[in-house]
């Protein structure tokens, strides 16, 4: 909706109803933190789920790479054209709080999904991003943990592993890599942790990183790839080092990639995430507020451990994302 037209659509519903608006007209924009991430494309399927139950449009926007450079002229377009609401996945915790107000301070309700801005608690009166007002998400220090457990008891307990991971600045990845390392420090002493390998979610970098690790720890024992590419590029450089078997990959995501090298023997694990519900339940929230409603600053979604035992459980398909 235009904003003189929001504006009198408001000062009209004002006037008779209450905060309520009308629900035909409401308008809601996803934007990613990249459009060509099937994480990222499931959680738009279970949006658009939502926005059909609800009978209003959810239209998605977003850049081709995870980049808050690329992500703010996206998010200042999507502005201008007025949306009700935006729901974003917003690429860096502090670079794009600034670009974020400009939406909130044009009367657009924001809320994040997947990852988060400052620190994530909203409405609570502290800190410069505190205005949107939902954050809907995996546990991603839980996550972490759980991938922990998985890697040590496959390695049996001890022995050198490795987080690759995007960069840091981004909530998701940040706090997979804090449950990860906190999980190993507080139940398995005899796990090393080496250096983090930073790969700009390039799963190609991701796999030359696992060759250099390799190189310079000859008894690496496990990789933890922390995001999508992050484990697919993993489980690429141990293949191709000859090591699959000898290194295990803990996986996060669950692509049907991931799934194939879970099937093949390559991957031991994946923490699939349930984006289709933060999708289902952003728009959700979204409406909520926009009709009148109070909503939680904070809702957790789940997560469903895929391993060997049932990657070919047929109730598991609902959790591979789509492509
Ligand atoms: O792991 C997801 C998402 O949760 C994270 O914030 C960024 O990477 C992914 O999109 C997977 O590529």
């Amino acid at each position: 909706m235009h904003s003189f037209m929001k504006s009198a659509a408001f000062a009209a519903v004002m006037a008779t109803a209450g905060a309520a608006q009308a629900q035909e007209d409401i308008s809601i924009t996803l934007v990613p933190g990249l459009t060509t991430d099937a994480f990222y494309i499931t959680m738009n399927r279970g949006a658009q789920a939502a926005a059909e139950a609800l009978g209003i449009t959810v239209d998605f926007q977003g850049a081709e790479e995870f980049d808050p450079v690329l992500q703010t002229p996206v998010l200042d377009a999507v502005i201008a054209r007025g949306p009700d609401a935006i729901l974003i996945a917003p690429t860096d915790t502090t670079q794009m709080i600034e670009p974020l107000r400009r939406a909130s301070e044009a009367g657009i309700t924001v809320i994040t999904v997947d990852t988060f801005i400052d620190d994530g608690r909203y409405q609570d009166g502290a800190g410069d991003g505190d205005f949107p007002k939902s954050y809907i998400a995996s546990d991603n220090v839980g996550g972490g943990r759980m991938a922990a457990r998985f890697m040590a008891d496959a390695i049996g307990g001890e022995g050198q592993v490795y987080v690759s991971n995007v960069r840091p600045g981004i909530s998701t990845t940040d706090q997979r890599e804090e449950g990860f390392k906190a999980e190993m420090a507080e139940n398995y002493p005899n796990v090393e942790v080496l250096d983090t390998q930073f790969n700009e979610n390039d799963a190609s970098l991701a796999a030359s990183q696992f060759n250099a690790v390799l190189a310079r720890n000859p008894d690496i024992k496990g990789v933890f790839g922390a995001n999508l590419f992050s484990a697919l590029g993993a489980g690429n450089g141990v293949e191709g080092a000859g090591k699959a078997g000898d290194v295990t990959v803990i996986a996060f995501d669950a692509p049907q990639s991931i799934v194939d090298n879970i099937s093949s023997g390559l991957v031991d694990a994946a923490i699939a995430q349930h984006p289709a519900e933060i999708g289902y339940f952003g728009v959700m929230a979204a409406y909520a507020v926009l009709t009148g409603q109070s909503v939680p600053t904070s809702i957790g979604t789940g997560f469903t451990v895929i391993n060997a035992d049932n990657v070919d459980d047929p109730d598991i398909a609902k959790f591979i994302y789509s492509e």
